[in-house]
């Protein structure tokens, strides 16, 4: 770490992600796990499809080398990430007419608001694999969402799927006080900002 990449600001530099999230780290194993991918209520509810972690390691992969920038104020830079990218599900589940936002989810309700063209980025990863080894449990083992360009609250650990938006709603963190689109760049920590 030579510092000479900048940082958004009021962050600081970490040379490891911390752990953070709210609630327990899931008990995984060996248990199959599946993501589900939907259309909200106002749209028609439509499930539009389910994929396993054995199905998405048959998907087009990439490695991206992305960061984490937690809104309490660390960053933690060059994390290099293997997965799949968030484009591939788009592609492979679109999204319908009127979509305003999607909901991320994680284990155990976790959700976050992301919009799709920053899923649409070639950054933003289904990531299960994290500098050449799987994800560790606390870091979102089997499968996590890493959208690096974002504050890292929309990065959901244990990744359950996402849900298309045609009526805009918050999540886990965005209901709490926090932006809704949350790029660190421009200092969107607070739901104020909006
Ligand atoms: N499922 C889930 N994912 C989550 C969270 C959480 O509480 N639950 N916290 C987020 C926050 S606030 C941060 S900063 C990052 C931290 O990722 P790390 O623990 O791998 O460093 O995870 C994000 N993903
Ligand atoms: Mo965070």
């Amino acid at each position: 770490m030579d510092g000479s990449t900048p940082l958004p600001p009021g962050q600081h530099l970490v040379s490891a992600p911390k752990v953070r999230h709210y609630g327990p780290v899931p008990r995984v194993g060996s248990r199959p796990w599946s993501m589900i991918f939907s259309v909200d209520q106002a749209g028609g509810g439509e499930t539009l499809g389910r994929l396993t972690v054995a199905e998405l390691a048959e998907l087009e992969r990439a490695d991206v080398d992305g960061d984490l920038h937690c809104a309490s104020g660390w960053s933690a830079q060059n994390l290099a990430w293997s997965g799949v990218p968030t484009s591939v599900l788009v592609d492979r589940f679109p999204p319908p007419r009127g979509t305003v936002g999607v909901l991320v989810y994680g284990e155990y309700g976790y959700s976050a608001n992301v919009r799709l063209e920053d899923l649409l980025r070639p950054s933003s990863l289904v990531a299960t694999g994290l500098d050449g080894r799987p994800l560790a449990p606390e870091h979102g083992f089997p499968v996590r969402l890493v959208v690096p360009h974002l504050y890292s609250w929309k990065s959901a650990k244990w990744f359950r799927g996402w849900e298309y938006l045609t009526a805009q709603r918050r999540g886990f963190w965005e209901e709490r006080g926090y932006h809704l689109h949350g790029d660190p760049w421009a200092e969107e920590r607070y739901s104020y900002l909006e």
